[in-house]
């Protein structure tokens, strides 16, 4: 995907929203990958306002009025409990979100304020922090009302299927990148068994299915800027139907490694066992009473899961040329597999290290 560009008919976009003055500029805004996101500021009577504006990808949302019925669902149940969690803005004419003459889907959040994202974990606070939000953040969610949300992405974390599909952009190799990447090929087939893993264990009735919030990435939470504590969960796009431990798994690929996923250098990478004791203790602290014996026993798997998980599906997007994630240089997919799969195999190399910390931090509660 390209970079952002300059959003057409603006006015007539903002225009539409409930938006309190008038705005006097638009700036881009987070480093998503999917969405495009600009931070609007309003001019209202003297006082500054902020607002969060977001084009909503369609390509990978391809149900957008079902997405807004989740995000608007989920936002209003955690906003009764948490003051400062994200809101969307009205349209004049009732409803969330705008179709502008293009087709295309615009949004508006108030923007959180004195309150950060950050890239990367630097301390063991920051990690506790975040994994208790999100912990908290599925608690909050178990008495949602209304009945089983809509699947944003059906089979968005199904490693299976993500599995399945790069073998095919391997068979197909439209871009002809497969021979420059048949060791990143061989590592991921290797681990095919892997992938089966948690499915087996729902199959199995072991796994429950939750309200998930599918993409807890470290820079998906907002903390305070003075205090370090959770402001906001943001990124609510694919909340849905889920299990827990995607929701933790995915922590410990951005929030236990020690460096980006965006590293070209994927020697750098390597599970930070400080961070994964951090993790789980934030983790068990909130949602610890929701989660069952077989979840707590793969903590640590659900980390290598989800590595690898992301890691074929940037390897896939490599190979497909680059039509999902935005990319910023050539090879930025493959850099992303790399770093992936790094941590798959640091996270593999610390498996009884990791198993340790869990019976130890479970011990401590
Ligand atoms: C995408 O939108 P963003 O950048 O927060 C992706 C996640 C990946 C992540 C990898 C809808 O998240 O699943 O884990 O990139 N979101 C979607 O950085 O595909
Ligand atoms: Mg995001």
């Amino acid at each position: 995907m390209t970079p952002a560009k300059a959003p057409p008919e603006f006015n007539q976009i903002t225009a539409a929203f409930a938006l309190s003055g008038e705005v006097i500029s638009v700036g881009p805004c987070g480093h998503g990958h999917i969405n495009e996101t600009y931070e609007l500021v309003c001019d209202d009577g003297g006082q500054r306002r902020r607002y969060v504006l977001q084009r909503i990808n369609h390509h990978v949302f391809k149900n957008v009025p079902a997405l807004m019925e989740n995000v608007q669902r989920v936002t209003q149940h955690v906003r009764a409990k948490q003051p400062r969690a994200l809101a969307l803005v009205p349209l004049h004419h009732g409803g969330f979100v705008k179709q502008d003459s293009a087709g295309d889907w615009w949004r508006v959040y108030d923007y959180v304020e004195r309150a950060i994202t950050v890239e990367r974990v630097t301390t063991e606070a920051q990690a506790r922090e975040a994994a208790r939000a999100f912990g908290e953040y599925q608690a909050l969610l178990v008495d949602l009302p209304g009945g089983r949300l809509n699947d944003t992405i059906p089979n968005f974390h199904h490693t299976r299927t993500r599995f399945e599909t790069l073998r095919r952009a391997v068979n197909e190799d439209t871009q002809g990148r497969a021979e420059g990447v048949r060791a990143e090929i061989d590592f991921a087939y290797a681990r095919e068994a892997d992938t089966d893993v948690l499915l087996d264990l729902l199959a199995r009735g072991e796994l429950t299915e939750r309200v998930t919030h599918n993409d807890t990435k470290i820079n998906n939470v907002m903390l305070d800027d003075v205090t370090g504590r959770c402001a906001a969960v943001i990124d609510l796009d694919t909340v849905m139907p889920g299990l827990s431990l995607y929701d933790f798994g995915d922590m410990v690929r951005t929030a236990a490694s020690s460096t980006t996923e965006d590293n070209p250098d994927a020697t750098q990478m390597h599970v930070v066992l400080p961070y994964f004791r951090a993790l789980v203790d934030g983790y068990l602290e909130s949602a610890g009473a929701v989660l069952n014996a077989t979840e707590r026993a793969h903590l640590g798997f659900a980390g290598k899961l989800l590595a690898f998980e992301t890691g074929l599906r940037f390897l896939t997007d490599h190979l497909q040329g680059d039509v999902y994630f935005r990319i910023h240089r050539p090879g930025h997919n493959l850099d992303r597999a790399r770093t992936q799969f790094a941590l798959v195999k640091s996270i593999e190399d610390n498996a009884d290290a990791m198993k340790r910390i869990v019976d130890d931090v479970e011990k401590a509660v």
